[in-house]
């Protein structure tokens, strides 16, 4: 299993630009050849984009640093100066991408090929061939190559997923992916079995599908860094639904209700925008749970005004109706968005001094 890596600082420096060239025009028989010191290349880009084929920021983890190359100088009859190289960095889709020093938010990649100009190449400097004027014919003056960009970077993943499942350890929110999607994680009837999150996709009703997040359990105290605490709870900060998922055996220790109102008071104490999510209860493992427990869960569900499903992800009883329930609402909730903003990095400008 590879590494699952949510938080990276990276190191960005993008190239000079090459100097301008002082040069003059020679050649048998013409005494007085002009200027013809040519520019510099400019520097090359940083450029990060966005890749849906990542799932963490693992790869960026090993190397920290992204230098991009220097343009190279002018030179003499008029040449240019190689442009340095653009550096794309490819990111998982969901890199949210801050400048450390200010922590202020630079670039938020959500879509597939989403570009961003992490630091832009320097200008190369003009040569000589332009500074050539009635009163100074003789040049001997060409501009240098502007610097390049450098600075850190923090990136941080959020995932991009539909349906967050939200329960405490054991509820039994790997066993319901694994059921439904093709993503096979961990299952184990001990606590903290899921130590990082798995996305899996949900196909229904023949052609659509949504993105389900199954995270590590929460407890109480998840958002004061208890268990595994807050760095994962940013993870569901960007699901459009939840499904609260209770576990009503008889052994199920607190009892479903309980655990229901715990895990709202950490969404709320985490983010006060999270408690407002909508979102859906399941009540679990039906087929071994206590007839009381799923009654409370279900009264639960109706005084928070929440739609209810009795579900086993082992004998499959109940799924069927969750997941039209969970297509049909994801599916309306991204009719009413608005089209996300695709960004490509701009093409270089300079203001010429
Ligand atoms: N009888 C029954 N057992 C279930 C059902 N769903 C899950 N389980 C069992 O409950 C235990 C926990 O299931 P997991 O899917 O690992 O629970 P989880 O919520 O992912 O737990 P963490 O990853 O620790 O947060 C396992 O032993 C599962 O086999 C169900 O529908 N019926
Ligand atoms: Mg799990």
């Amino acid at each position: 299993m590879s590494l699952f890596i949510d938080h990276v600082r990276v190191f960005v420096s993008s190239g000079d630009g090459g100097k301008g060239c002082v040069a003059f025009h020679r050649e048998k028989y013409v005494p007085k050849g002009g200027p013809d010191g040519g520019d510099g290349g400019r520097g090359g880009d940083v450029i990060l984009v966005a890749d849906r084929t990542l799932s963490t920021l693992a790869e960026l983890r090993y190397r920290k640093r992204y230098e991009a190359s220097n343009g190279a100088p002018g030179s003499g009859n008029q040449k240019t100066g190689r442009d340095g190289a653009t550096l794309r960095v490819r990111v998982p889709a969901g890199t949210v991408v801050k400048d450390e020093e200010s922590g202020e938010i630079l670039a938020d990649l959500v879509r597939d090929g989403q570009e961003f100009l992490a630091a832009r190449g320097g200008k190369g400097g003009l040569g000589n061939q332009h500074f050539a004027t009635p009163s100074r014919q003789v040049p001997r003056y060409a501009q240098p190559g502007l610097p390049g960009e450098s600075l850190w970077l923090t990136m941080e993943l959020k995932l991009l997923a539909d349906v967050g499942l939200v329960g405490f350890p054991n509820a039994g929110k790997s066993t319901l992916i694994a059921r439904i999607s093709a993503a096979r994680p961990k299952i184990a009837d001990y606590p903290f079995t899921t130590l990082t999150p798995n996305l899996g996709v949900v196909t229904w009703d023949d052609y659509q599908s949504f993105v389900v997040a199954d995270i590590p359990g929460l407890i109480e105290g998840a958002h004061d860094g208890k268990g595994l605490g807050t760095r994962f709870l940013r993870h569901i900060e960007r699901t459009r639904y939840l499904l609260m998922m209770a576990d009503c055996t008889a052994m199920a220790d607190p009892e479903p209700q309980q655990a229901l109102d715990i895990l709202r008071r950490e969404l709320l104490a985490y983010d006060a925008h999270l408690a407002t999510r909508p979102f859906c209860v399941a009540a679990t493992k039906a087929d071994a749970a206590d007839d009381e427990r799923l009654e409370a869960v279900h009264a639960w569900a109706k005084q928070a005004g929440a739609p209810c499903f009795t579900i086993s992800a082992v004998s499959g009883a109940g799924i069927t109706e969750l997941v039209r329930h969970l297509g049909d609402t994801v599916g309306r909730m991204k009719a009413q968005e608005p089209e996300p903003e695709v960004t490509e990095a701009p093409d270089p400008v300079w203001d010429d001094a």
